[in-house]
């Protein structure tokens, strides 16, 4: 998993933040995200997203639509997300 995360992260900062943004939203430490744990995430963060994007975001980042999704791919789009609305860090 770190070397997927590495390949996709292209600097330190972001790895960094994709990290943060996963065990922040890993409420229970499982070590993966389920939908009510994310949508919990993207609405405390203040996203102004309707119940339908939410749902969208979670569902492009669980390919395997197991309904939880690990770190890598949950990080890669919550970090691009949250480049898309307050861009980079
Ligand atoms: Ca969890």
């Amino acid at each position: 998993m770190a070397g997927i995360l590495h390949k996709r992260a292209r600097t330190e900062k972001e790895r960094r933040l994709m990290k943060e943004l996963f065990h922040l939203a890993d409420e229970n430490r499982d070590g993966v995200i389920d939908y009510a744990e994310h949508a919990k995430h993207f609405r405390r963060r203040g996203l102004n997203l309707t119940d339908e994007e939410v749902r969208r975001i979670f569902d492009m980042a669980d390919k395997n639509k197991d309904r939880c999704v690990s770190l890598c791919p949950y990080a890669c789009y919550a970090l691009t997300y949250t480049y898309a609305c307050w861009g980079k860090p």
